[in-house]
């Protein structure tokens, strides 16, 4: 009976210890906030709640720019959203403009202000291509195979990621600690569109393009307050396609995938949503991360039950920790237009009220309640 009641004892603590031990971010060193925000994620999906995020928030809307403390989201609900996404494209090349005009004395501003009001910050980075010094959307082949270690492109590359670490270290809050950002690079990788994607780089490439990143900014540059997010396209099959570039659990913090839905086939696009989700939700579960739709959006919302006939719907039950919605450009200089929440008068305003009101969706008010960072 005692050395059963010992085998019990010591299996519980061994229980405890693997779960004490995986439940923490991929570096080891993480910021005492950026370890609570990992920890708390994780809490908050395994209660089926996910925090709303929508790009350049701050910023503009699709009828203003650079109003102080205005947000699309917050016109229309009344609440900020939880989750501020930012992007870094064109930092690389020393612009003190982003690729969408976003000035990055004007976006460290905002993402201290989103901060302090408790909220989250994710970042990604379009940057140029640092072979040919085009864009993000320039699938060169060798591009990849030239930046890494011993290519004749590698200090370029190195100077590109000097420049996104300088810029993340000046992130700071109130008491001097640095704020936690989701960093989001080499995104949409199983797509071909972009100089890290399919089309030009093998996976092995790429899982060693995402480790070098991963140990030049943590391990050279002394960066700690990152939980690094593994991104791919919608669409894949099951856990193995998802996994197929991924670089290691010692590496990734959270699993995600994007999706957009482009034509009004929405029951197509809720099925093929929660089919992605699904995987990503399971392989999360069984490795201890956060699970996340990094990117989504209708644009022009031009179904005006979107919200809870579509979104909520595909959500419902899952655990993954959140969402962002995708920027509301307006018209852009191309003459095209994009956004993906709706502005005050925009036929799907009432449904978003309606989606802001369920219980899962968590908008700035709820989540400043819970002290993410503590
Ligand atoms: C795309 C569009 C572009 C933008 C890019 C990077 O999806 O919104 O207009 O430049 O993202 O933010």
């Amino acid at each position: 009976m005692r050395s059963v009641n010992l085998i019990l004892l010591m299996l519980g603590m061994l229980c405890f210890r693997v779960n004490a031990q995986t439940s923490a971010p991929s570096d080891e060193r993480a910021t005492t906030e950026t370890v609570n925000l990992f920890r708390n994620l994780i809490k908050l999906q395994q209660k089926n709640k996910y925090l709303i995020g929508h790009q350049d928030a701050l910023a503009y809307g699709v009828k203003w720019k650079y109003q102080p403390g205005r947000s699309d989201v917050k016109d229309v609900t009344g609440d900020y959203p939880a989750l501020y996404g930012w992007e870094l494209g064109h930092l690389e090349a020393g612009s003190k403009v982003n690729l969408d005009s976003v000035p990055f004395d004007k976006m460290r501003e905002f993402i201290k202000d989103g901060y302090k009001r408790g909220g989250v910050i994710t970042i990604s980075w379009h940057g140029n291509n640092p072979m040919t010094g085009k864009t993000a959307w320039d699938p060169e082949p060798g591009t990849v195979a030239s930046i890494l270690p011993g290519g004749d492109k590698h200090d370029v590359f190195r100077k590109q990621l000097d420049k996104v670490a300088a810029f993340l270290l000046s992130l700071k809050g109130a008491g001097d600690e640095y704020i936690p950002v989701l960093f989001r690079p080499f995104h949409e990788h199983t797509g071909g569109w972009f100089w890290w994607g399919v089309k030009t780089t093998s996976d092995i490439e790429y899982q060693k393009l995402f480790r070098f990143t991963v140990e030049y900014l943590r391990d050279v540059k002394g960066l700690h307050h990152l939980l690094y997010v593994y991104n791919t396209a919608s669409g894949f099959k099951n856990r193995e396609e998802f996994l197929k570039r991924y670089p290691g659990d010692e590496f990734v913090d959270v699993l995600s995938f994007d999706a957009y839905q482009f034509s009004n086939q929405s029951a197509d696009f809720s099925t093929a949503l929660k089919a992605d989700l699904a995987v990503v939700e399971d392989l999360a579960i069984a490795r201890n991360k956060i699970a996340a739709v990094a990117e989504t959006g209708y644009s022009q919302i031009p179904d005006a039950k979107w919200w809870t006939g579509t979104v909520a719907p595909s959500f419902k039950g899952r655990q993954f920790a959140f969402v962002l919605f995708w920027r509301n450009a307006g018209y852009k200089k191309d003459k095209t237009t994009e956004y993906y929440v709706p502005y005050k008068g925009q036929p799907s305003e009432g449904d978003f009220i309606r989606f802001y009101n369920l219980p899962e969706t968590v908008f700035q008010k709820e989540l400043g309640a819970m002290k993410i960072y503590r």
